[in-house]
C-alpha cells in the first residue's frame, strides 16, 4: 500500500490492510463486543480466507487480536468461511463455521474458546469431531452450495436448531439441522424455508423481533408478542433481502406474511451496497444489532495500489416498525460519542433552484441530519405507472434533472467548483391515490476517476411528505456515504472515491433543484472524531 490514503475510514470498521468481507460471529461476551470477519492475510483480493478477530467495549473503538481460525485441518484446508456464534444458556460461546475441505466440499465445523475465562477469547480450538455437517451421496446436498451456519436456537423440546444456506437448481433454501448436544446434527426432512428462482442463499439469519417496542429479543425466545425475520444474501444479485413472518416452532416451518415479497424485489436492509450481514442480540443493552459488509466500488488495480479492500457498515440497531410490515434500522447510539462541533442551521425555506452551504464541519468525516417538509403535493410530477423500478428511476432522474417537488437533499463530498459530488436526495411524485417519495443516492459525479463503479441507487420510501417530516441522516466517512431515510425506514450505502473533494477540500450543501420551494425544518451536522480502529 501507499502512504497517501484518502479513502481510508475514520470511524467505519476496517483492518489495517488487505481484504475483508463478511462479518462473522458477532457477540457480546463478559461485557466485551467481538467481531470476527472473513479476511485474506496476504493481499487486497479475496482468497486464503481466515477468521480475523477484533474486540471493543463500545462497538466503535476496536482492538485487533490474533487470527481466530486458520484453515489447516482436512475439514477446512481451503478456507474458513462464514459462520456464527451461539451463546449457550450456561454462557459459553460455541462457534460454527463453513470449512472448505480437502475435496473442495463445503462442510460445517465447530470451534470453542481455549480459555473461556479470557474475556477476549484469543484462542479457539476446533472440534476433533469436525465436520459436524457434510454433503453425502445420500443427503443430496450440493457440496459447493452448502454454507454459512446461523446462530443456533433452542426449541421447546430441548433441541438445538441451526440453518445452513443452500440451493437446489435455482431454488434458494435454508436447510435445517437439529441436535441434542450441539455435536451430532441431524438434517430435518424439510428446509425451514425455501423460495423458487432466488438462487443460492448465502449467510441466512433468522431471529425474533418484538411486536411492541424497539427492544431486541434473544434468538431462542418463544412467545406471543413476536414475529420472525428471515434474511438471506442473494449470491446472484449481491443483495440482502428479508421477509417478516411466523415461525411454527413445533413443525419447524417459517411462513412469511402474505404481503412479504420474496427475492430481489422484496425488502432490503439497504438499497446500495450491504451484503452478507448478520445480527446478534446484545444482552447488555437489550437490542439487536446488525453488521453488514460494504465492498469497494473501485477497480482491483486500485485496491491493490491502496493495499486494502472492504469495510463494515456502522452497526445498526434494528427493530420492527409499528406497522409490522418492515424493519427500522438506526446507527447505534454509541456513534454519537464521536460527534463534535455541531452546526445547527435555523429552519428555513430552501428556495427552488438554490444551494445552501453547510460550513464549519469536516465534510469528509461527518454525520448530518436534515428534515424537510412540503406544504402540499398537488404540484408534484405525476408518477408514470410504468416507473416501478426505483433504482432505474433514480438513474434516469439524477440530481441534475429538474422536477417540481425535488430533487432536494444533500450534496456530499463536493469539490469547490462542483466537479465532483455525490447527491442524496428525494423526489416527490403524485401517485394514484397518494404521493410517492423516491430516495436516491447518485454517485454518477462522485469522482473524476471513471475506473470506479458509479451506479446510482434508489428506493421508494413509504411516507407522507405533507403530514410527516421527510428526514435524511447521512454518515460520511471519506469513501463511504451511508444514508438513512425516513428515520430508518430505508438505507442506501455507497462507496465513492473523489480525487478533488478529499479531506479539507470536501464540502457539504443542501440543495433544491426542483421548481417548487421546500422547507428545511431542521439541519444539524457534526464533525466526526476519529475512532480507534485496529
Ligand atoms: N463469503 C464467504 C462465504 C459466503 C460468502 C466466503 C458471502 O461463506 O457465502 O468468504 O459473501
Amino acid at each position: 500500500g501507499t502512504s497517501f490514503q484518502p479513502y481510508r475510514t475514520a470511524y467505519h470498521f476496517q483492518p489495517r490492510k488487505n481484504w475483508m468481507n463478511d462479518p462473522n460471529g458477532p457477540m457480546i461476551y463478559k461485557g466485551i463486543y467481538h467481531l470476527f470477519y472473513q479476511y485474506n492475510p496476504y493481499c487486497a483480493q479475496w482468497g486464503n480466507i481466515v477468521w480475523a478477530h477484533s474486540t471493543s467495549r463500545d462497538l466503535i473503538n476496536w482492538t485487533p487480536h490474533e487470527i481466530a481460525l486458520w484453515p489447516c485441518e482436512s475439514s477446512d484446508v481451503y478456507g474458513a468461511w462464514s459462520g456464527s456464534i451461539t451463546i449457550h444458556p450456561g454462557g459459553e460461546p460455541i462457534l460454527l463455521y463453513t470449512g472448505v475441505n480437502r475435496f473442495q466440499q463445503q462442510v460445517q465445523n465447530m470451534a470453542v474458546p481455549k480459555d473461556p475465562s479470557d474475556p477476549y477469547l484469543r484462542k479457539w480450538v476446533k472440534s476433533g469431531r469436525n465436520p459436524l455437517m457434510a454433503p453425502t451421496p445420500e443427503n443430496q446436498i450440493n457440496a459447493s452450495s452448502f454454507r454459512d451456519p446461523t446462530t443456533a436456537w433452542l426449541g421447546p423440546d430441548g433441541k438445538w436448531r441451526v440453518l445452513v444456506g443452500s440451493k437446489i437448481n435455482s431454488q434458494g433454501l435454508a436447510i435445517l439441522y437439529t441436535s441434542q448436544n450441539f455435536t451430532n446434527w441431524t438434517q430435518s426432512l424439510h428446509p425451514l424455508h425455501s423460495a423458487m428462482e432466488t438462487g443460492m442463499w448465502e449467510c441466512p439469519d433468522f431471529f425474533p423481533v418484538n411486536v411492541h417496542g424497539t427492544d431486541g429479543l434473544e434468538t431462542s425466545l418463544i412467545g406471543s408478542n413476536l414475529k420472525h425475520v428471515l434474511k438471506v444474501s442473494l449470491d446472484d444479485t449481491k443483495h440482502d433481502y428479508y421477509t417478516i413472518g411466523v415461525y411454527d416452532h413445533v413443525k419447524d416451518f417459517y411462513t412469511p406474511d402474505k404481503d412479504s415479497v420474496e427475492g430481489d424485489s422484496g425488502l432490503r436492509y439497504d438499497y446500495g451496497k450491504f451484503y452478507a450481514s448478520k445480527t446478534f442480540y446484545d444482552s447488555d443493552k437489550k437490542r439487536r444489532i446488525l453488521w453488514g459488509w460494504i465492498n469497494e466500488s473501485s477497480s482491483t488495480e486500485d485496491d491493490a495500489r491502496k493495499g486494502w479492500s472492504g469495510v463494515q457498515a456502522i452497526p445498526r440497531s434494528l427493530w420492527l416498525h409499528k406497522s409490522g410490515k418492515q424493519l427500522i434500522q438506526w446507527p447505534i447510539k454509541e456513534l454519537e460519542t464521536l460527534r463534535t462541533n455541531p452546526v445547527n442551521l435555523p429552519s428555513q425555506v430552501l428556495e427552488r433552484g438554490s444551494v445552501l452551504q453547510v460550513s464549519g464541519v469536516t465534510a469528509a468525516q461527518a454525520d448530518v441530519e436534515i428534515s424537510f417538509k412540503v406544504s402540499k403535493s398537488d404540484k408534484a410530477d405525476v408518477l408514470d405507472p410504468s416507473w416501478t423500478n426505483p433504482q432505474l428511476l433514480c438513474s434516469q432522474k439524477g440530481a441534475i434533472v429538474k422536477g417540481s417537488l425535488g430533487p432536494f437533499g444533500l450534496l456530499i463530498l463536493a469539490s469547490k467548483d462542483m466537479q465532483e459530488y455525490t447527491s442524496v436526495f428525494f423526489r416527490i411524485f403524485k401517485g394514484k391515490n397518494s404521493s410517492v417519495v423516491l430516495m436516491c443516492s447518485d454517485q454518477s459525479r462522485s469522482s473524476l476517476n471513471h475506473n470506479n463503479d458509479m451506479t446510482t441507487y434508489g428506493t421508494f420510501l413509504d411516507l407522507d411528505p405533507v403530514h410527516e417530516n421527510l428526514s435524511l441522516r447521512t454518515l460520511i466517512d471519506h469513501s463511504i456515504v451511508e444514508s438513512f431515510g425516513g428515520e430508518g425506514k430505508v438505507c442506501i450505502t455507497s462507496r465513492v472515491y473523489p480525487t478533488l473533494a478529499i479531506n479539507q477540500d470536501a464540502h457539504m450543501f443542501a440543495f433544491n433543484n426542483g421548481t417548487e420551494n421546500v422547507m428545511i425544518t431542521s439541519l444539524s451536522a457534526w464533525s466526526m472524531k476519529k475512532a480507534l480502529i485496529n
